[in-house]
């Protein structure tokens, strides 16, 4: 984490700034081998202020048990855990094996390196695919962000705001929150966005999954089937994000974007963020109780804590994130 001049990121509508970079991509702005995109927006500064946030002492966890979803969504597996004895030893303790772990099966941070760009075929920056399957040295990885993902934490309700709009959306469809939802709901929330902020974006999804039957979780489980909402994927929430200097957003539903997104179409948010802008995606977030506190004291902002796997190689990981106001 290092200090930048915010007023020297070039605003959306000036990228790319490298040469041969494609359009509306970040490529180059923190350097050609930089693999962090809008984690830079994280600062020392940051922090210090993210922690005079911290007034009551109330802490929120973000991420889903794991195993929580039965099954796992997108045909990922579930993860089988064992408790091992020390009986043989004549020792009265245990440890835990935690087999076919999918560090995507519940709560998540997108890496750099989960989607690249279907044209470009290029991640984040430019990096290539065999760059980032080198092993524990691979490009984009994700246990780099193990100390870098702490900052003021930001939550859009707009779950709540269209509810209270007359106009919800059924969030195990795919319906998209638009940009000026999220726009008026900070509004009414009296909340801004700074630089360097993890912004929370709450939809209902998770609520909505955690309230249907088993059946109906088996059945919409399966890649094919899943129907979640979103946010819109466009041009201008990508420019939204960017401008206001977003280090990274989390949702409560599958896929930040609505689900299914089609994976030939160039304007997919996950192409926009991950690989354009180098913006992490978090996905399933755990923010409904974190929604209440908000609501009840009218503060939609606080520090966010996130200290993803120490994987070397590694791809994505729960957030191991708390909320702490
Ligand atoms: C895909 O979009 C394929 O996965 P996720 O939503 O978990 O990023």
């Amino acid at each position: 984490m290092a200090s930048i001049d915010f007023k020297k990121i070039p605003r959306f509508k000036d990228l790319p700034v490298k040469k041969g970079a494609p359009a509306e991509s970040s490529w180059g702005v923190f350097g050609d081998d930089d693999e962090f995109g809008c984690l830079n927006f994280l600062t020392p500064e940051g922090v210090i202020e993210a922690a005079r946030l911290v007034q009551k002492g109330r802490v929120f966890r973000l991420d889903t048990p794991i195993n929580y979803a039965k099954p796992p969504l997108f045909n990922r597996q579930p993860a089988k855990h064992t408790i091992l004895s020390f009986e043989q030893y004549g020792l009265l303790g245990h440890d835990d094996s935690l087999d076919n772990y999918n560090t995507q099966e519940g709560s998540q941070w997108d890496g750099l390196a989960h989607i690249g760009h279907i044209r470009h075929r290029a991640f984040y920056n430019g990096v290539k695919d065999d760059q980032v399957k080198d092993g524990p040295g691979g490009k984009l990885s994700i246990h780099k962000w193990a100390n870098r993902v702490v900052g003021r934490g930001v939550l859009i309700d707009v779950r709540k705001f269209t509810q209270a709009k007359g106009r919800p959306l059924d969030p195990l469809t795919s319906a998209t929150y638009k940009v000026a939802d999220l726009k008026d709901a900070l509004g009414a929330q009296n909340t801004d966005l700074k630089p360097g902020s993890i912004l929370l974006v709450r939809t209902g999804w998770l609520g909505a999954y955690l309230a249907a039957s088993a059946e109906q979780k088996k059945a919409m489980a399966p890649l094919e089937a899943l129907k979640s909402c979103g946010i819109e994927a466009t041009s201008g929430f990508a420019e939204w994000l960017w401008d206001n200097r977003v280090a990274a957003i989390g949702t409560d539903c599958p896929a930040v974007e609505q689900w299914p997104w089609d994976f030939k179409d160039e304007g997919a948010l996950h192409y926009r963020a991950l690989s354009m802008l180098g913006l992490p995606l978090g996905e399933q977030f755990v923010l409904d109780e974190l929604a209440s506190d908000c609501a009840a004291d009218g503060r939609y902002e606080f520090m966010v804590v996130s200290a993803p796997m120490n994987l070397e190689g590694g791809i994505a990981s729960p957030p191991n994130a708390v909320a702490i106001k």
